[in-house]
């Protein structure tokens, strides 16, 4: 019998699980944290401690930036030897990259960070927030000889938990919001809790935690299409401070071979910019080599994101290219996985 009830922080940064429609214009805004909290009395029911701590002012996740990226890490550094395990109930829209972002910026971490959120805010009749959120907590309170069994950034939604930075979200109206199409569930929710336990990060060595928060913005998301132009890509290569690019390609890595394409490419690489080769496909991975067509950007020195979604590809970029990692090792170190995000 657990004598000892586990202790959750449950931290709130926004999103439609607590908003509510603005009378005027109908439009679903950010409300007040404490209503959000008297519509599920259900937390008190749960087999553990529940703490809140909010954003000061909540956002929808479109909004998302570094800065509440480091809020959000700061919460959870402050507050780390204090809790058992973590709940961040953010918006929906921009979730995978925070995920992916916290899953970088906490390096050793032996503890649950949970992500959800929910399509319907969580005063709406039909809500998909209450199982989502209580739910969320119940997985970061699973303990297992007083350890935490989940030790790494996750999200939850639907019934599913998968590692944070191999998620995206599809849907903007199936409550079933999220996928992660090249790695496995880490639980699903049923009549029990069934944990993955072949899959799950468990952290052999107790190091101490390490937050990363220092991210640099200075990157871009270029997706290719049939018909790019020399202007446009000219363009992204000359930003002003540009030291990284994800660069999504078709299939398995693959893009133009015509020569202006590729010489604009090895310019930027030559330039000390970084570009990371990621698919378009949503399930796969990138193999430069397989086809004439990736060949070349394989022998100008292009990154391979192997089957890291574009999420983790960005926000791993942001956080080596804000750890200084040098040049000379840049490629190497993005190739490896770091969080379980690829390969
Ligand atoms: N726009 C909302 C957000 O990301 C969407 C949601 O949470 N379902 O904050």
């Amino acid at each position: 019998m657990q004598l000892v009830k586990p202790t959750i922080l449950l931290i709130y940064t926004g999103g439609t699980i607590g908003m509510i429609k603005d009378s005027l214009t109908g439009a679903l805004k950010a409300f007040d944290f404490k209503e959000l909290l008297d519509n599920i009395p259900e937390i008190n029911l749960l087999d553990c401690n529940v703490a809140t701590v909010s954003f000061n002012e909540p956002i929808d996740s479109s909004n998302m930036n570094i800065e509440h990226w480091q809020s959000i890490a700061s919460i959870i550094e402050e507050n780390y030897s204090s809790y058992d395990g973590f709940v961040v109930l953010h918006g929906s829209d921009t979730m995978s990259y925070s995920a992916s972002a916290l899953s970088f910026m906490l390096e050793n971490l032996g503890k649950p960070v949970v992500f959800t959120g929910s399509q319907l805010p969580i005063g709406d009749l039909r809500t998909d927030a209450k199982e989502n959120l209580i739910t969320a907590i119940q997985i970061a309170s699973l303990q297992k000889k007083g350890k935490p069994i989940i030790q790494e950034v996750c999200l939850y939604f639907e019934y599913k938990l998968y590692r944070g930075n191999r998620t995206t979200k599809i849907s903007a109206e199936h409550f079933n919001a999220f996928m992660s199409p090249n790695f496995p569930e880490l639980a699903e929710s049923g009549v029990h809790l069934r944990v993955n336990d072949t899959v799950i990060i468990k952290q052999q060595h107790n190091k101490k935690l390490i937050v990363n928060k220092g991210l640099d913005d200075n990157v871009f998301i270029l997706k290719l299409f049939p018909g790019i132009n020399k202007n446009a890509l000219e363009a992204i290569i000359n930003i002003k401070n540009i030291k990284g690019i994800v660069l999504e390609t078709y299939g398995s890595g693959n893009a133009l071979s015509e020569k202006w394409f590729v010489d604009i490419l090895q310019k930027a690489i030559n330039n000390n910019i970084h570009v990371i080769n990621v698919t378009q496909c949503s399930g796969g991975t990138v193999s430069m080599g397989q086809y004439e067509t990736s060949t070349k950007l394989k022998n100008i020195g292009v990154i391979s994101g192997f089957n890291i979604t574009t999420e983790a590809a960005i926000t791993k970029l942001m956080y080596l290219l804000g750890k200084n990692v040098s040049s000379s090792v840049f490629k190497t170190i993005f190739e490896t996985s770091l969080r379980g995000e690829m390969h």
